[in-house]
């Protein structure tokens, strides 16, 4: 009998929770033979990521993992080996009666959000104790090798390789989505939130000796985009042209793709979690835009990242990059940082190529997961 899981997501806002815990249900069957169920409260959103899946079954499979619609009146259902709720999401009280009935008491965890803080290597796998005889296991993604890890799936960067190793392959993807860069385009993509430095940095990149192609899937960013160009409403598969800035809006696709888009492209700018991650395992120089929280404890784990990502780099590509990221996330101007960092290129290339061969020594998420189910079971 193959282990059953429940990983139970609510879609707070955006695509996060359901990115991460859809990428880690398909990792968790595809590799480790798990039999997962994925509870999601939107379908909506997962339709997004998952293109081709049905918004309204109740139930479906999609790469094996059995994806259900978490009902507002909860439905009972067998409770599985491990039951994994994502971000602190509040499991369905039926469900959790049956967890505290059940003789054999499942695993019980709670996925949080990905942090590179020192702290979170002290609380990662912690156990709480609850009520019915339940322990509940807070389990922590992070860089270092006393956390969680990070998402990535076997043979990750070896695809990512390849796929940058062949030009042919990398032009029929970007022809799959309308995408014809010139022989001399830099190729960007902005997958950010709305934030007041986009203008000017689209104004400095119009300005730039450099040709630009800055590609912009469907999403938040778009008005900031459409407010410089003046354009509102601009939908995927538009282009406008701006000095030596061509800007083309994209339409959003699945998270495979997303991953090709990524590794395509020259320049980054992505934001929350997983877009963050999968642009680190791209290899590319990246702008990371972080989910704003209050009292700006963002800017605290901007800066706890900065510590892990900066070292390696000369002191003087290492400033320009911190003060790049530092000046977006605070929405403040970021033009002057950006031009510093041009002449850094093709050592935050190698830099970014480095970084995730080095974090990809780590063990993977997944399989940090799947090994602590198995020793607790
Ligand atoms: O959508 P997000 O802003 O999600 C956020 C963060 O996770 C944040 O930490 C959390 O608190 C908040 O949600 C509730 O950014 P994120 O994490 O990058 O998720 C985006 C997902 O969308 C990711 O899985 C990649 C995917 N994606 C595609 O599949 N196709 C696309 O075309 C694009 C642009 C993204």
């Amino acid at each position: 009998m193959r282990q059953a899981w429940d990983i139970f997501c609510t879609v707070v806002d955006n695509y996060g929770d359901i990115g991460v815990t859809w990428r880690l249900a398909r990792q968790l069957v595809a590799e480790h033979d798990l039999q997962v169920r994925l509870w999601v409260d939107q379908l909506a959103a997962f339709v997004r990521l998952c293109p081709g899946a049905d918004p309204h079954a109740a139930r479906q499979f999609c790469s094996g993992v059995e994806v259900c619609q978490w009902p507002a009146v909860w439905q009972p259902v067998a409770v599985a080996d491990v039951v994994l709720e994502a971000f602190a999401c509040s499991l369905p009280a039926p469900y959790l009666a049956a967890m505290q009935a059940r003789a054999r008491k499942p695993l019980w965890l709670n996925l949080e959000y990905l942090s590179a803080e020192d702290w979170v290597a002290g609380c990662h796998a912690l156990p709480s104790l609850q009520s019915g005889g339940l322990q509940k296991f807070f389990y922590f993604p992070g860089f270092t090798a006393d956390t969680g890890g990070l998402l990535r799936e076997q043979g990750l960067l070896q695809r990512r390789d390849a796929f940058q190793q062949d030009a042919a392959q990398r032009q029929a993807f970007l022809a799959g989505l309308g995408v014809q860069p010139a022989a001399d385009e830099q190729l960007y993509s902005l997958f950010t939130y709305e934030c007041a430095s986009i203008a000017g940095w689209l104004q400095q990149l119009a300005r730039g000796d450099r040709p630009v192609l800055l590609l912009v899937p469907e999403g938040r960013a778009l008005s900031d985009v459409w407010a410089w160009l003046g354009e509102p409403g601009l939908a995927a598969g538009a282009q406008a042209r701006r000095g030596n800035l061509r800007v083309q809006v994209l339409p959003f696709v699945s998270q495979d793709d997303y991953d090709r888009l990524l590794w395509s492209c020259d320049f980054n700018a992505v934001r929350g979690e997983d877009s963050f991650v999968r642009a680190l395992w791209a290899g590319k120089p990246l702008l990371w835009h972080l989910y704003q929280q209050a009292e700006e404890t963002h800017l605290e784990k901007l800066e706890a990242f900065l510590q892990r990502y900066l070292p390696g780099l000369s002191g003087p590509a290492a400033t320009a990059l911190g003060q790049f990221w530092q000046a977006w996330n605070s929405a403040l101007p970021a033009g002057e940082s950006w031009a510093a960092l041009q002449t850094h290129w093709p050592e935050l290339r190698r830099h970014a190529l480095d970084w995730s061969a080095r974090q990809a020594a780590q063990r993977d998420l997944a399989a940090g997961l799947a090994h602590f189910c198995t020793n607790w079971l």
